[in-house]
């Protein structure tokens, strides 16, 4: 297992659009496994393989109160939305300190492939189903700042440029 480098918004890489996994092999297992190892060490509630700079449609979550129920979505589909909508804070590990408010559809069924290859598929709400809509903006290359207005995209860009220059100032 190993922690991968998570890319930075306004980083271009970020709207790279991933593409289907075409065999759920010991590659892509392996990458689930970094990527679960890296999204709890980060304490996050998801992470797509798009933020570590693998371009391929991988997605993990975990969104239980114990933290202790990973899963995994391989070539994700949305195969139902609700009508009814819901806003909330959203977060993102590419844009760090930045929380706002993204309208979503309240709840979402879900397709998927498992780590073992299988299909499975259920019905989300709540954060859940932000975060599910939230991981696949990310494999088609959208990050949640895009939602907002231009204004407050522009300061959030400058302040995470600052944010990466200072760091890399500190040797880091
Ligand atoms: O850790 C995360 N928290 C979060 C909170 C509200 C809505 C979405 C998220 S996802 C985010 C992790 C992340 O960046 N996933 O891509
Ligand atoms: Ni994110």
């Amino acid at each position: 297992m190993a922690l991968l480098p998570i890319l930075r918004f306004p980083d271009p890489r970020l709207n790279t659009v991933a593409k289907p996994v075409a065999q759920v092999d010991e590659r892509i297992r392996r990458l689930v496994d970094d990527l679960i190892e890296t999204m709890y060490d980060h304490d996050g509630v998801g992470l797509a393989a798009t933020q570590v700079d693998v371009h391929e449609r991988v997605i993990v979550m975990d969104t239980s109160d114990g933290r202790d129920q990973p899963r995994v979505l391989i070539n994700p589909e949305i195969v139902a939305r609700s009508v009814e909508m819901q806003v909330g804070d959203e977060g993102c590990l590419s844009v760090p300190t930045i929380y706002d408010r993204v309208e979503r559809h309240a709840r979402v069924t879900v397709r998927a492939l498992d780590r073992q290859g299988q299909v499975c598929e259920f019905e989300a709400e709540g954060l859940t189903a932000v975060c599910v809509q939230h991981e696949m903006d990310h494999l088609i290359g959208r990050v949640f700042v895009e939602y907002l207005s231009p204004l407050k995209r522009d300061r959030i860009k400058s302040k995470m440029l600052k944010k990466t220059r200072d760091e890399q100032g500190r040797g880091r």
